[in-house]
């Protein structure tokens, strides 16, 4: 929703990105880590360069590390600068420079400046991003598995997830209007949900919902809020952080 997911070249959607901005000044439940998905910026760059296909050449997925690269850092620098014109003092912390991957998952991810930034007082923006594989040469790091590796290692009170939809249906929600919302995943409903929902559209190389619901309840235990929720739709986040009640999905243990 801070991209046009249409546009190619990849343009920040300006309106929304100020609101959410302004949305997250009622934050005041402590430190704040912002992780950016690709969205049009990085899925593009990526599918364009066969990250969406195992057997691409080598030399094919190297030549996408700096327009994807690029693109990444430019939404990530217009995130910092809204956020800035609204008071909240971020820094932006990006994968590609510290991160390795074995096989798309995370080998090594040092946490260390992303800690000592939080306890200064700054906000953290990072990043779904490409970085360099231990096997692949180089593969994309979702934005959701960073999410839920930062939540485990810096042990996460809240983790909120915000999408286009709803949070999770039991269909496409753009292709069939009769979808049904479902307010609680849990132990008991979560293998029900997860055949039912599909990749999101658009071009996402990372697997979209039922990947996103996967990784979160590896992470859900007792005292830890996890929840996904339709960021396009004004005030939901001001609500969900002031803990107000709104439409959204909570993934519980
Ligand atoms: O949209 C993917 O992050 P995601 C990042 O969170 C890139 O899966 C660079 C495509």
């Amino acid at each position: 929703m801070i991209t046009h997911k249409d546009s190619t070249p990849p343009k920040v959607n300006e309106a929304n990105l100020s609101r959410i901005a302004n949305e997250l000044k009622v934050h005041t439940r402590g430190e704040l880590i912002i992780i950016l998905g690709g969205g049009a910026h990085g899925h593009q760059a990526a599918h364009s360069h066969g990250f969406a296909d195992p057997t691409s050449p080598k030399e094919l997925l190297v030549k996408g590390i700096p327009p994807i690269r690029h693109n990444m850092s430019a939404l990530a620098s217009s995130v910092e600068t809204s956020l800035s014109e609204e008071g909240i003092p971020a820094i932006v912390i990006p994968p590609f420079v510290s991160v390795t991957l074995r096989n798309g998952l995370i080998h090594d991810y040092p946490t260390n400046i992303i800690r000592k930034s939080l306890d200064n007082g700054l906000v953290v923006i990072t990043h779904g991003d490409v970085c360099f594989d231990e096997e692949n040469i180089v593969s994309i790091l979702s934005g959701d598995t960073i999410a839920v590796y930062l939540a485990k290692e810096l042990d996460a009170k809240t983790i909120l997830i915000g999408t286009d939809v709803d949070g999770v249906l039991d269909d496409n929600p753009k292709t069939n209007p009769s979808a049904k919302h479902i307010p609680v995943i849990n132990q008991e409903n979560k293998d029900t949900i997860l055949s039912k929902t599909g990749p999101s559209t658009n071009t996402d190389v990372t697997g979209g919902m039922s990947k996103k619901v996967t990784e979160l309840l590896e992470i859900s235990r007792q005292n830890r809020e996890i929840i996904i929720f339709n960021l396009t739709v004004p005030d939901r986040l001001k609500f969900l952080l002031q803990n107000k009640t709104t439409i959204c999905t909570r993934i519980q243990s």
